[in-house]
């Protein structure tokens, strides 16, 4: 009936379609029967871990990033394109037992059980991955309070997990997860938000996971659209398409380091959002504010840009990066170098949340004027991927350019953000040898994958040259296995995002 087609829902809102018929969200062809076992299998499971049916279904995908990395908490926009790997959960309301039991079709996740309270901590010193279920059931309950919206009466939930996006990856597993747990809990109690609410409300929720993430991976992963990659811009969220110049391929290779974001905050990634704020704050102080003042406004390096910007042009410049130069010293600054210009200590400056105090603890110094160099001059590539992309350059000119920018990218998150890795320098080192036209890390790095652009003519060599130069030997010394190689190194074109699917 047309009620349930993916057409049904007004643009803003998800698509809802139905279960048997997944083609209007997954596109034509073969991934739709893989997709269709995935489902049968997922219900199949439901039914033999709580019994029954699940009421609704809910899916929403991964994430390769393209350009634009460790920029979004920094209010700068960024590039990615959805992935078909996804996480699907079937789900039911359970009136019986005030309990949220989460299970997974895989058994290396073993069933994690909560009670059925919207304000409950998340346990971080005892990380689980059904606290990311959680992450979501707190903030349907967050969003739906403070719209007013009922979120009906305190139920346990029945929940099936199944994921493909491989975790620790740089891909976005967590977001995927996140995003189709809360949007099969507001499927579960009958609601559809609009898509920008939702990406917005998962964004702030994965934050109770303990990092102190942008926006860009649930954004992705709600609003994408089949065959476009997007630009998204931040506070507030918006979407823009960007249909990729043809003869292009990327291809998404695994480096086998696993990063564990959640587990490794403190040192990496919640790190590098301090150092950029403390590095806003002093250029802040050093352009002229106040410091408590600079305390309490700035946040974040977009905050301090335009200040940035006067002071390069009155030396005959446009370019932030040139206050960075004249008023930061690359030698990185001690805890007591910064609180000398703050005139306060830092926890206070930070504002004493328990994850900021985690990187204290743990920080020997801070880099500020490597961390704010790699933000200013990524938030300009992202822009100037986004021109070439719209340019009247011939495909081909474009790509390279492309290439290039991605290159420049990696470059910068290698050196000056240091989120790299050995395994991912031989991996991007690899690619390039074997004719890509630019590579680089993706995500969040320390691990996880690179992402290639490739001509397409030379895609299976390509791939066939990277399982060679890269993966055999790590076959060899029991890593992976043969027969998984496909999960490690695959084309991807830009995918569907989030869906509600029904019976
Ligand atoms: P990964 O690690 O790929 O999930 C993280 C952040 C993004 C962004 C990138 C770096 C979360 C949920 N995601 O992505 O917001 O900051 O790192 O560009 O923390
Ligand atoms: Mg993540």
């Amino acid at each position: 009936s047309p009620e349930f087609s993916a057409m049904a829902t007004k643009h803003e809102e998800l698509p809802i379609a139905v279960y048997s018929s997944l083609e209007p969200v997954y596109g034509e062809g073969s991934q739709v029967d893989e997709a269709q076992l995935r489902f049968d299998k997922l219900k199949a499971k439901f039914s033999e871990v709580f019994g029954g049916f699940p009421d609704v279904f809910a899916r929403s995908p991964g994430r390769v990033n393209l350009i634009g990395e460790h920029i979004d908490y920094e209010g700068y926009s960024v590039l990615p394109m959805a992935i078909r790997q996804d996480t699907i959960i079937a789900i039911r309301k359970n009136e019986s037992e005030k309990l949220l039991r989460i299970a997974n079709v895989n058994d290396k996740y073993i069933v994690c059980t909560y009670p059925a309270d919207p304000l409950q901590e998340i346990d971080l010193k005892n990380h689980k991955w059904g606290h990311y279920f959680i992450c979501g059931y707190k903030g349907y309950h967050e969003y739906a309070k403070s719209k007013g919206v009922d979120a009906g009466e305190l139920v346990g939930l029945d929940v099936m997990v199944d994921g493909t996006v491989p975790t620790g990856s740089g891909l976005s597993s967590s977001a995927a997860l996140v995003c189709s747990s809360t949007i099969a809990i507001m499927a579960a109690f009958g609601t559809n938000f609009p898509k920008k609410e939702i990406a917005q409300l998962t964004c702030e929720c994965e934050r109770h996971i303990g990092t102190q993430s942008g926006g860009m991976d649930q954004a992705i992963s709600i609003m994408a659209k089949p065959g476009f990659a997007e630009l998204i811009d931040f506070n507030p969220i918006r979407v823009t398409d960007v249909q990729l110049p043809t003869g292009g391929t990327f291809v998404i290779a695994h480096s086998l380091a696993e990063s564990q974001k959640a587990v490794t905050a403190a040192t990496n990634y919640n790190n590098r959002v301090v150092e950029c704020r403390l590095a806003a704050i002093v250029l802040g102080i050093k352009l002229g504010m106040k410091p408590e003042e600079a305390i309490s406004k700035v946040k974040t390096l977009s905050d301090v840009e335009g200040l940035c910007v006067s002071f390069a042009s009155s030396r005959g410049s446009s370019d932030p990066v040139l206050a960075i130069e004249e008023l930061l010293h690359e030698e990185p600054y001690t805890a007591e170098d910064i609180e000398k210009i703050t005139v306060e200590n830092l926890s206070t400056v930070l504002g004493h949340s328990p994850s900021s105090l985690d990187v204290l603890k743990a920080a020997k110094h801070f880099k500020l004027y490597q961390r704010a160099t790699h933000v200013y001059s990524e938030a300009k590539r992202v822009y100037a991927f986004k021109d070439t992309v719209s340019s009247d350059m011939s495909d081909e000119a474009k790509l390279k350019k492309l290439g290039d920018l991605m290159n420049e990218s990696h470059y910068s998150c290698s050196v000056l953000y240091e989120c790299s890795c050995p395994e991912l320098e031989e991996l991007v080192k690899i690619c390039r040898d074997n004719g890509a036209l630019g590579a680089r890390l993706t995500g969040a790095g320390w691990g996880g994958c690179a992402v290639a652009l490739v001509k397409e003519g030379i895609v299976p060599q390509f791939i066939l040259n990277l399982k060679e130069g890269f993966y055999h030997s790590r076959i060899d010394r029991g890593l992976i296995s043969k027969i998984n190689l496909g999960l490690y190194v695959f084309a991807s074109k830009p995918s569907s995002g989030a869906a509600i699917f029904k019976f």
